[in-house]
Parts: structure tokens; sequence; C-alpha cells
């Protein structure tokens, strides 16, 4: 299915008043308007190919229908989200759930719907059928070399593939661990997993970075051989300049402080970028501030301060990725709703007053400090938001233009009520 141009501009010439009376407001109150709405428009969030099914948890999965049924059709249904919000230019391909068999047609098709290709994740967690060694004991940290030689030459190959894409980011998430005490040696589990990590990393291309993402827990529930961003770094500093820290918000332990160890990446320029999602105990891989977009606009405030503070370009000089899985919602409107949390909270950030800030904090006036973070977190960026949407070519209202034009009753026409997309 396809979204017309006319659609598109009938639906915004609908709400066009009661917006623009909203715009006019916040844009009187802010200094940089312009700048603000053309870093908003820059700014792409990219779709992880894994979340355009139903997901589902062991014990169940309920499927709304009209799922993509290959990677065509998961690039078709980012399209359709990129059409709404401008916002949605990228997609992160999981191999093997997605082997794009004739990458040149699939880089057209992605090409048609104005999307790139962000960083490519390998899967060594689950064996595939008809593997002979099992990744049962862990892959990279596994204590059979040929085990570790199968998941270095899946990463080898996941390289290839975006390669072909025009990808330049692997990014690597090892389920590697243990269950119980004394299951495994952990230097020695460290040891093997950073070997394994040098074969990978020797063979990136020059202008490829390697993300390593780290895991409180899950699926291993006593030790987890890269656990925390202490440990990703660890990696990341042995390894060299490609490697950088990955952060996925929904696995830290509960109550980290996430923008803290956001900061200091940052500090190091070990940062890769992020998964993003919410939780309220653990990987809960909710929708994108859900639960706690105070956290999630704290985040964006570091983000903001410390990228500014070395120069770098909000847009292109991070991994912006969503990882989440929708048990409950559709997934289109969830992934909506997730990017436009992130623009609000990453629109509040750019409206902090960081001289103020840092005056206040140069002076321990923590009331003070506060005032100026929450005076923008309490700001209502919606209209700012949609402004640059509009300018963008998008809708005013991504989730109601969706539901106003019926899309997945579209998509289930097209494809049928029982389709599964390959993913989590
Ligand atoms: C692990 C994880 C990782 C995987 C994805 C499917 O929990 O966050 O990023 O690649 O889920
Ligand atoms: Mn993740
Ligand atoms: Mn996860």
């Amino acid at each position: 299915m396809n979204i017309e141009k006319f659609q598109i501009a009938d639906f915004n010439d609908a709400h066009r008043q009661a917006h623009e009376r909203s715009f006019e407001y916040i844009a009187g109150t802010i200094p940089h308007v312009a700048d603000i709405l053309q870093q908003l428009q820059g700014f792409q969030v990219a779709i992880p190919s894994w979340a355009l099914g139903t997901g589902g948890t062991r014990f169940g999965r309920f499927s709304g229908g009209g799922e993509p049924r290959n990677l065509e059709e998961k690039i078709t249904d980012i399209g359709l989200l990129h059409a709404l919000n401008r916002s949605s230019g990228a997609i992160s391909l999981h191999i093997p759930w997605d082997i794009p068999e004739n990458a040149a047609n699939i880089k057209a098709l992605a090409a048609q719907h104005d999307i790139r290709f962000d960083a490519v994740n390998s899967n060594t967690f689950q064996d595939q059928p008809g593997q002979e060694l099992s990744y049962k004991f862990g892959s990279l940290h596994h204590t059979d070399k040929g085990v570790r030689k199968l998941a270095v030459e899946h990463n080898m190959e996941v390289i290839k593939y975006g390669v072909e894409l025009g990808s330049n980011a692997l990014s690597l998430w090892l389920a590697d661990g243990s269950c119980f005490p004394g299951q495994l040696n952990f230097r020695g589990a460290f040891k093997r997993t950073l070997d394994s990590l040098q074969e990978i990393y020797a063979a990136l291309p020059d202008a490829w970075k390697l993300y390593i993402e780290y895991k409180a827990y899950e699926p291993n529930f006593y030790s987890t051989t890269i656990g925390d961003w202490g440990q990703s770094l660890l990696f990341a500093n042995k390894l060299g300049a490609k490697a950088y820290t990955l952060v996925d918000l929904g696995h830290h332990l509960p109550n980290a402080n996430i923008e803290q160890i956001v900061a200091l990446l940052l500090m190091e320029g070990k940062l890769a970028g992020f998964h993003f999602n919410d939780s309220k105990y653990g990987d809960d891989d909710l929708t994108v501030g859900s639960i706690n977009p105070y956290q999630l606009f704290l985040i964006f405030n570091e983000l903001v301060e410390g990228m500014d503070a070395r120069g770098m370009n909000h847009a292109s000089d991070l991994g912006w990725m969503i990882d989440a899985s929708h048990n409950v919602k559709d997934p289109l409107e969830d992934l909506l709703q997730s990017v436009e949390a992130i623009m609000i909270a990453y629109a509040q950030a750019l409206l902090v007053d960081t001289k103020a800030l840092q005056a206040a904090q140069q002076n321990n006036d923590a009331v003070a400090a506060q005032e100026i973070l929450q005076y923008a977190y309490r700001t209502d960026v919606r209209p700012l938001v949609a402004q640059a949407r509009l300018q963008a070519g998008g809708v005013l209202q991504p989730v109601a233009f969706y539901r106003q034009f019926k899309v997945r009753e579209q998509l289930i026409k097209e494809r049928g009520l029982k389709t599964v997309a390959t993913g989590l």
C-alpha cells in the first residue's frame, strides 16, 4: 500500500488551523525556533526490522494480522512510517532473520522510500536449522574453539551483507553468560570473547564501527559476559578506535542512572548510540517514553550538551535506533509513538538553557538547576515536532492519519490475517 501526497495534504489542511495556533504560541516563546526545527528535521531514528511484527513472550503471541512476510514488506512498512513522520528514514537489519538475497533490489527499494541502512545486527544467540555446533553455552566466549569460529564467521558474513547494502556498523549483542555459580570462569570467558572480537574487529572495513551492546541478564541469569557498560567499554578500549559501547535502555539493573553512563561514554568518545525502548522491570522492550519519559529527556539533555561540547553532529555521529517489541499494540502504531517520544525528548533537550544550567551547577544551586531542566521538560513541544514534520512533508498527527486511512486494514487485505514476521 502507498500513502498518496494528496491524502497527506488533505489531512494536514483539516488540522492546520488548530496546529498553527499552538505552534505560533510556542514559537513566540523560543528565540532560536528556526534552528530547532532544522535540527528536528535532520534527526532520523532507525526502525528495527524485527519490530514490524507482533512480538510475544514465552507464554504466547497474539498477532494482529497484515505483518510483513519478507524483507521487502518490512521496508515497505518502514516507508509508511517515514512517509507519515519523516523521521524514520533508516532500517536496522538482524541477520539471519533478514537475508538480503538480492542486495541491489533491496537497496533500490529502500532508496525509493528514502530509507538508509543503519547498523546490521548479528545473531549468535539462536541455533539456526541444520547448524551442527550449538550456541547453548555461548558463542564468542565458548570453551569450544569450533563454536567460537562459527560465531566469528557469522559476524564476518553479516559485515559482508552490510557492505552490500551501504551500512557502516556492525551491532553485536551476545547472550553469552552463565546460569549458575561456578559454571564459568569469568576471566577465561572474557579473554576468549576478546580473542573472538579481535578477529571480527580485524574484518571491519575502514569506515565501519563496531557497536558492543551490554545487557545485565537474560537469557543467562547468573552472569552475562558483557553484562554492563564497564565490561563493554573494556572490550571497546582494548579493541581500538572503531569499537564503541551501545546503550539499550532496557539492559540495566533497576534504577541505574543511564544518563550518567551516557555522559561518561560520550566524554570518552566511546558511545556508539542507542537501542531506544522503555521498561518498568527489565528488558521489557516497551514503547519509548511510555513509562519514564523524564529519564528519556535527561538522557537527551546529556546527549545534546555532551555532543555540542565535543562538536559532534547530532544527526549522524551516533546510531539512533529503536529496539522494541509489541505484544498488545499494532507494531506500526507503537513505532510511530516511539519515534514521536524520541523527537519530543530531543526537542525538550534543545530547549535547555545550558549556560544557565552550568552557572547553577557552578554555584551548587540545586533548586535553579531543577527549575531549568524542568522548565524545558514541562514545555509542550508537540507543536514544534509537528511543525518540523509538516515542513518535511509528513503529517501533523501520524497515529490519527494511520487510523483514519485504515492502514492496518489495508495491509491485512493485501497480506492476509495470518502472517508472521521474522524476529523476536
Ligand atoms: C537483546 C537485544 C539485542 C538483540 C535484540 C533482538 O535483548 O536487545 O539488541 O539484538 O534484543
Ligand atoms: Mn537491543
Ligand atoms: Mn534487549
